[in-house]
């Protein structure tokens, strides 16, 4: 059978495109004090939190932990509770972006750039919301990210959260392409298991909060996309096909 041509390139956002889990770790916590709460995510913590994919989901798994003696007398409440405090973090997380507390991970913007000069469609498949996309981006890249990232699929549009692969075969569908003919770029266990699952081959970029992560299943495991050329793309996404 003819091997595939690589054709759209695919990529988690969060610890993956850009270095985020510092300043999500922090607006969390600002969150926390601005509603009350005693609690604080110290990084050891926040580590294990991070295998909960969704900052909503994350938060009621950890009230769970903390809170699971007291009965929850009302989901709505609850959730309503949840839904609260996340928005908090959105917005406290919005600004520490604004104050350059975010940036791209090495060797994102020139990949980027290659890429797109080579007339490969580029798309985001994430479990964070798209107002959180689009602050980094708009402050890394400039108004121009939508037009250079021409799918993102985000929280707001695939609420089945990693390893689910909803996100990514919801991007494939929009991308208009087959599984075999695009590369996936991740930096967590629970996002291969999805890209995976979604049929794509995945290139993982982990960071120091997934170093530990099970990575069984990538077709390249690399440290980061520093110097990382569309050549090289191809020799891995021909190597996927063998
Ligand atoms: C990583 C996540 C997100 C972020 C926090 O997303 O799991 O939940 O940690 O962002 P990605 P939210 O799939 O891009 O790695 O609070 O908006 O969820
Ligand atoms: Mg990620």
């Amino acid at each position: 059978m003819k091997p595939e041509t690589l054709r759209a390139l695919i990529f988690d956002f969060d610890g993956t495109l850009a270095d985020t889990e510092s300043a999500h770790r922090a607006a969390f916590n600002d969150a926390f004090a601005e509603s009350g709460l005693d609690w604080h995510w110290d990084e050891p913590l926040y580590k294990q939190l991070l295998e909960v994919s969704g900052g909503k989901e994350r938060i009621l798994h950890y009230w769970g932990q903390v809170r699971g003696d007291i009965p929850v007398i009302d989901t709505g409440a609850l959730a309503d509770t949840v839904q609260r405090i996340h928005d908090l973090k959105t917005a406290f997380y919005e600004r520490k972006v604004q104050e350059g507390a975010v940036q791209l991970r090495p060797g994102v913007p020139h990949l980027i750039d290659s890429a797109f000069d080579a007339k490969l469609r580029l798309a985001i498949a994430t479990t964070t919301s798209p107002v959180n996309v689009a602050v980094v981006l708009r402050s890394a890249i400039g108004p121009d990210w939508a037009h250079i990232f021409q799918v993102v699929e985000d929280a707001s549009t695939a609420p089945r959260k990693k390893p689910h692969p909803q996100v990514y075969l919801q991007a494939l569908q929009r991308l208009r392409v087959r599984a075999a003919q695009c590369l996936a770029f991740e930096d967590s266990g629970n996002g291969l298991r999805a890209a995976i699952d979604a049929g794509l081959p995945t290139i993982v970029t982990p960071n120091a909060f997934t170093t530990h992560h099970d990575f069984a299943g990538a077709l390249h495991v690399v440290s980061d996309l520093q110097g990382k050329t569309v050549e090289e793309l191809r020799n891995w996404h021909a190597s996927a096909q063998r």
